[in-house]
């Protein structure tokens, strides 16, 4: 194999920005599978430059300027981004790879702006392919592990890119780390409902915990697992045995049902110093927050009372909630959010819009199927600046009425003051309020709010939200354009739109539309991961 130069970039921006939340929190968000990606080709043979752009970096004076290969690493919302990156890249004659979950979700359309496009990877597939390693267009290839790797390079092998990504972040310093993948429960929206559990070696994680003790004078870590601590005593008892109890701290995105009081007693002990569980929904997923068959108002008193009791040991709580799920109906379940913060002033409520990420989710191709899923640029899918998935129970303006009404309460003054006063720890403390007052709290009300009102007013926006055409707004094209700043004249033509129905395009033979999700359990629904590898080639029927 002839010796390559790779360049490995982690899009954790989609664009350039000044913005200060940006310049403290970006480093910290930066991926894990760039890393792994970055060790696996220099263990190959080859040279390798990683890196993680924050939205300050110019990316083409740090990649070397005759890179043979480029991997870009994205999430939907920076598709466009990483398309453009792309088309630049590959007129300086590189090859260029597409991993992350974009690839992951949206195959179809990556493949044409792409040479290689990963959905699960493994060190087989990228071995592969850098044998490989060449133009493959107009369409490239899909290429994917039958599952999840097993093993994964840890935080000793990937420091020596964790370390220059971590000198961007000026304060807060998160170690990305991960003890499991995939996720035993099964909720439907969810890119891992389907995905099995699986713990990763805990000599591993034992060996890294003590390696960053002897790096950062309090390292802090920040769990990537989509639900941390399924095999509990496992994990905790890995973490006890490497390091001594709070010399480390942590954050991570577990479940209720994992957070009992015992469990959440060993957890401040070992230095658990933030905890984003999922409440997702008062009506569905009870199994997910232990409150079983209750709904409604018990289910938001018991939550509640959960959720202050984790905020007695844990001093950073994240509460999720994803809005406008098809069991929502009426004010009821905006009301019911209310009354939880009101109950809970000391946790943060993270809120995401119902999204439908093409493959990520069987339930997509349902909303497909009914001809509910609306194409807004990826460019706009982070959960919050475009809901695709016509809510099931609502027209859109009483919809975003509600959305409104419930960030006006979440982030009123008041609601900030209390959660200021009922949050003990400093820096807890301000995060909350600098959340609320920057683009997550005060941001969002300004985007709905003129959302809202161009839902009046603006006659493209009511026909794009009315699905009477698929024309993009001009609002929306504005925005693309500033956001990618000197990167928008590297758009590829045709590269703000894609087909929403591409997933099931690929799932249902032609003529066959009509069948409906009822009639067909299982068998149609294997969904993309483990997804074979797609030919391609010929267009999809
Ligand atoms: C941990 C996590 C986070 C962390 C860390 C993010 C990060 N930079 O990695 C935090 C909390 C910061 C976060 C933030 C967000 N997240 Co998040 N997050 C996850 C979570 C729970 C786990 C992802 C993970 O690391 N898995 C472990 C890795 C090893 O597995 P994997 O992701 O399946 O990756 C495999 C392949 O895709 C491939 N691969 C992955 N990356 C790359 C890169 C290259 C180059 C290659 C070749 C291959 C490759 O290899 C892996 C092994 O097979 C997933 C949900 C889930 N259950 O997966 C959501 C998820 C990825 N997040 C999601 C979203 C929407 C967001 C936010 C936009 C939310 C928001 N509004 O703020 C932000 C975006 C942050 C950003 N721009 O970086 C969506 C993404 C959907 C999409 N198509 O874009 C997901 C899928 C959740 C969902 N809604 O269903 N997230
Ligand atoms: S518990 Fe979390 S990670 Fe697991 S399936 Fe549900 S939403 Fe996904």
């Amino acid at each position: 194999m002839r010796k390559l130069k790779i360049g490995v970039v982690d899009l954790v921006s989609k664009g350039p920005t000044k913005a200060l939340y940006a310049r403290v929190m970006n480093a910290n968000l930066a991926s894990i599978m760039p890393q792994v990606v970055a060790v696996w080709c220099e263990a190959e043979g080859h040279d390798v430059t990683h890196v993680c752009y924050t939205g300050f970096e110019n990316l083409v004076e740090e990649l070397p300027a005759d890179v043979d290969l480029v991997f870009i690493g994205a999430f939907t919302e920076a598709a466009q981004t990483a398309y453009a990156l792309s088309h630049l890249f590959r007129s300086r004659g590189a090859v260029t790879a597409l991993g992350g979950p974009h690839a992951r979700c949206f195959p179809e359309d990556a493949v044409n702006y792409f040479d290689y496009v990963f959905g699960f990877t493994d060190r087989t597939v990228l071995r592969d392919v850098l044998t490989d390693c060449a133009p493959h267009r107009p369409r490239g290839l899909h290429v994917a592990a039958a599952r999840q790797p097993l093993s994964l390079p840890g935080v000793r092998e990937r420091w020596k890119f964790i370390e220059p990504t971590l000198r961007k972040a000026p304060a807060l310093k998160l170690v990305p780390m991960l003890a499991s993948l995939g996720c035993p429960y099964t909720c439907s929206f969810c890119i891992d409902a389907t995905v099995p559990y699986q713990a990763l070696d805990p000599d591993v994680l034992k060996d890294d915990l003590r390696f960053l003790l002897t790096k950062h004078r309090r390292p802090n870590v920040g769990w990537h697992d989509p639900n941390f601590g399924v095999r509990f005593d496992e994990t905790l008892g890995a973490i006890e045995e490497a390091v001594p109890p709070g010399s480390i701290g942590f954050a991570a995105e577990s479940s209720l049902s994992i957070l009992t009081e015992p469990h959440l007693a060993r957890l401040r002990k070992n230095g658990f110093a933030a905890l984003l569980p999922g409440i997702e929904s008062w009506y569905e997923l009870g199994n997910k927050s232990k409150t079983g068959a209750r709904t409604g108002m018990k289910k938001v008193v018991e939550v509640s009372e959960h959720v202050n009791t984790i905020l007695r040991y844990i001093p950073y709580v994240q509460t999720n909630f994803v809005l406008g799920l098809d069991s929502d109906e009426g004010e009821e379940p905006f009301e019911l959010t209310k009354r939880f913060v009101d109950l809970t002033p000391g946790a943060f409520p993270g809120f995401s819009l119902l999204s439908a990420f093409g493959r990520a989710a069987p339930l997509n191709l349902q909303y497909q199927r009914a001809g509910r899923v609306l194409p807004f640029p990826f460019h706009f899918l982070d959960n919050n600046r475009a809901m695709n998935v016509r809510p099931q129970n609502y027209p859109w303006r009483d919809f975003y009425d509600h959305v409104i009404g419930l960030t006006k309460h979440t982030f009123s003054w008041p609601a900030i003051a209390k959660r200021f006063h009922a949050t003990k720890a400093t820096m807890p403390r301000w995060l909350n309020g600098i959340r609320a007052v920057s683009s997550e709290g005060f941001g969002r009300l300004r985007h709905y709010s003129e959302l809202r009102r161009r839902l009046e007013t603006d006659a493209e926006v009511g026909a794009f939200f009315g699905q009477s055409t698929s024309a993009l707004p001009g609002f929306y094209e504005e925005q693309v354009k500033r956001d990618l700043g000197p990167l928008w004249n590297w758009l590829p033509e045709g590269a703000l739109s894609h087909d929403h129905h591409a997933y099931l395009k690929a799932h249902e033979p032609a003529g066959s539309r009509e069948r409906r999700y009822a009639d067909h359990p299982a068998p149609l629904f294997p969904v993309a991961p483990p997804m074979p590898p797609v030919s391609l080639d010929a267009p999809s029927a």
